[in-house]
Formats: structure tokens, sequence, C-alpha cells
């Protein structure tokens, strides 16, 4: 008989463990497709996409925005958190429920209990826009999880280690995919590679991931 548990692991729809603390969910985010998408009409339409400035003066190919409280912003002074968009001055908009819902049920499912996430980071990538590996270490509760929605075309996802020198592993995200981390494997250093051009069906030729963070 066909071993059901080796099956559901590393499979589409399936659940694949990334560290001790850090986990894949596939297609975990299906479901909730049209939601996320018709939230983030209405929160672009607040608070567009846009190309911040690094501290060292480069424009990132990523464009972003955000929903909650507060916002992740990034210009020549550095990486913080902001109550408000230097757009406009105003507060974000506010995260909508079907977001939270989203965050809070792919939280519980990964094992990560009372996730208030207070922050969503929207990271919005054309063919050739990338992330150079990092840390995130702005959120102030570092115990906390966090919780990545990717929608669109694929990209390569890099997974180090707790220093920059280690080597990172690459693992495809899909189109619903959800990663939880948390734990041990909340200060490793990640990013992704440069997208390769492709057309997805609903989402056209980008790639558009959510990132919900207890920032504050
Ligand atoms: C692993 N975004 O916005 S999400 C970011 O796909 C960011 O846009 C990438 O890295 C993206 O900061 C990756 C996944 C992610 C987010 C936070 C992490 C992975 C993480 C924190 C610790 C370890
Ligand atoms: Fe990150």
């Amino acid at each position: 008989m066909m071993n059901l548990d080796l099956f559901d692991s590393g499979m589409p729809e399936g659940r694949e463990s990334l560290g001790r603390d850090a986990l894949v969910l596939r297609g975990f985010g299906l479901p909730f497709v049209d939601a996320v998408l018709a939230a983030v009409d209405y929160i672009e339409a607040c608070s567009p996409f846009r190309h911040m400035q690094t501290r060292r003066g480069y424009t990132m190919s990523v464009a972003l925005t955000n929903c909650g409280r507060l916002g992740w912003i990034s210009d020549r002074a550095g990486y913080r958190y902001s109550q408000t968009d230097p757009l406009n001055n105003k507060a974000w908009p506010e995260m909508p429920a079907d977001l939270l819902r989203l965050a809070t049920q792919a939280a519980d499912a990964a094992g990560f209990r009372g996730f208030e996430p207070d922050a969503c980071l929207i990271n919005s990538y054309l063919p050739g826009s990338k992330m150079a590996l990092h840390q995130d270490r702005n959120e102030a509760d570092l115990t906390q999880p966090i919780v990545s929605v990717s929608l669109g075309i694929p990209a390569i996802f890099l997974f180090g280690g707790h220093q920059r020198s280690d080597k990172p592993a690459r693992i495809p995200l899909f189109h619903g995919d959800i990663v939880v981390w948390g734990g041990e494997d909340r200060m490793r250093f990640h990013g992704i590679m440069p997208l390769k051009a492709a057309e997805h069906p609903r989402v056209g030729a980008r790639r558009i991931n959510l990132t919900f963070r207890r920032a504050g």
C-alpha cells in the first residue's frame, strides 16, 4: 500500500519543512486569491506601489506598499517601520479582515497560535526584480513569526543560514504558496533570485508577495 505520509510531504498542496520552525504550506492561499487581489486593489488605490531608496542610495528593484497600523519603509536614513505613508503622510490603509484571517489561519496551521500581525508589507516583482540576502530585524518582537503569501509568477526563494556567508538553499515558490517562519528560523538570511519572465493567467507578468508581521 502506498505510504500516504511520504506522498503528502513535499508535494503540491502539502507541507514542506524548511527548518525546525519554517514551513511551506503549498497552495494554502488558493481559496483566498480573489479576496487577496481585491484587498491589494483597495490598498494600492490609497498607497500605491513605489520603489524605495536604500540607505546607500540604490533604488530597490521591488516596488512595495503596506497596510496595517505599521508599514515598512526605507530611505537614506535606513530601514524602519512607520505609522504613516511617506507619499501622503497619512496612515497606511487598514488591514482588510480577509488578509488578517488568512494570516492567522496560516500561522495556526503552522503551529503558531495567537499571531496578531499589525503590519503587512506587500512586494511587487516584475521579471528581473530580485531581493538580496538580508535578515528581517526591524520588528519589535522577534519571537513572533512572519507569514508570507506568494501570488503570480514563480520565484526562487533563497533560504540561508544565520551568517550571510552560509550557502542558501533554493526553494521555488508558486502562486498560492504560504510560508511561515518563526523560532530558530526567524533570523535566517533570505532573498529572492531575479524573476524569470513568465505570465500568470490571473495576476499577469508579475509576482506579489505579502508578508504579515508583528512589527510594534
Ligand atoms: C525568512 N520578502 O519582504 S518573503 C521581505 O518574497 C522579504 O518578497 C521576500 O524577504 C519576498 O523582507 C521573501 C519570505 C520571508 C520573509 C521574512 C523572513 C522569509 C523569511 C524572515 C526570516 C526568515
Ligand atoms: Fe525579508
